[in-house]
């Protein structure tokens, strides 16, 4: 199975490890250190040598509360990091939802679009399915970042409601003329759910495979991993790693990690016992 993004056809034969550079002030583990493009692109070479396979790139907080930017200012803090971001040799994804803004990085040359928002807004699709080879990640979400926690939905099948609506999305973006080879689907762990619908999704995460597209998991410092050992958001390495080991090993195919280097170093562990022979240390091909 690949991933099909602007400038790599991304192998998924063994898992990849995305790496997380948040340009915002307010992001709930690591809000204001990369505000600065200098810090950021600082950020974003120290995870490709780490190992990180794809960079993503985001400068909304989707912290509930958090104040979205502008077009302007929102676009202001991500290109220069993009255009930085673009030289590392690895694909580059840009986590927005808003359709200006999917043009404009996509002119730039980003490679992915990464949309909590399922390319929902007026004009997201047909921005992403302009750049005829731009990968896409579509996720579930209900209602908006800033009341979702606080409305969290009562669903009846928290499993068969994210497999639905991210079927739907699917079928939305291939009906918009983009071609199913560029999308992979995230369950959007924490978005509008409480601890135990993120751990049913985790535990049932294979039946989003039925859709035939390849998993993406964020897992990283969220608030169920606080939750479970009673540590802050910048404490939570070892869980999160344990998470995207076990996104991984319940079908995920690529994991959306603030911590790369003991990511990495543990799904080495992950792939050496359970991966495909031969996939151990290849880099994607352009
Ligand atoms: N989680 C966050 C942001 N973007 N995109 C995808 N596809 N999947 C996720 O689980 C996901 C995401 C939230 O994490 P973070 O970027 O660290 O925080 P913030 O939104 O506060 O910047």
């Amino acid at each position: 199975m690949h991933w099909q993004t602007s400038r790599y056809r991304i192998d998924l034969a063994r898992p990849r490890v995305m790496g997380i550079v948040n340009v915002t002030p307010d992001s709930f583990s690591d809000g204001g250190q990369y505000l600065a493009p200098a810090a950021a692109v600082a950020h974003a070479e120290r995870l490709v040598r780490e190992g990180a396979d794809i960079l993503d790139i985001g400068a909304e907080s989707t912290r509930p509360g958090a104040r979205s930017p502008d077009t302007p200012e929102e676009l202001a803090r991500l290109r220069p990091v993009l255009a930085a971001a673009l030289t590392l040799g690895v694909p580059v994804s840009v986590d927005t939802s808003n359709p200006e803004v999917m043009r404009a990085v996509l002119d730039a040359g980003a490679d992915i679009v990464n949309d909590v928002r399922s390319l929902t807004r007026p004009g997201a699709l047909e921005a992403v399915a302009a750049h005829p080879a731009a990968g896409l990640c579509l996720m579930h979400m209900r209602g908006e970042p800033a009341t979702m926690q606080a409305q969290v939905p009562d669903y009846p099948d928290v499993v068969a409601e994210v497999r639905d609506f991210l079927r739907e999305r699917l079928a939305a973006a291939q009906a918009a003329g983009i071609d199913e080879a560029r999308i992979v689907l995230d369950p959007g762990i924490g978005f509008a759910k409480t601890p135990a619908h993120n751990l049913t999704l985790l535990r049932r995460q294979r039946e989003l495979l039925a859709l035939g597209r390849p998993v993406l998991a964020g897992w990283s410092r969220k608030s169920t991993l606080g939750g479970l050992t009673g540590r802050p958001a910048n404490e939570r390495v070892a869980a999160s790693v344990a998470a995207a080991v076990l996104a991984v090993h319940e079908g995920a195919r690529i994991v959306r990690v603030h911590d790369v280097a003991p990511t990495v170093d543990a799904l080495k562990l992950w792939q050496a016992a359970f991966g495909e022979p031969g996939q151990n240390d290849d880099k994607e091909q352009p």
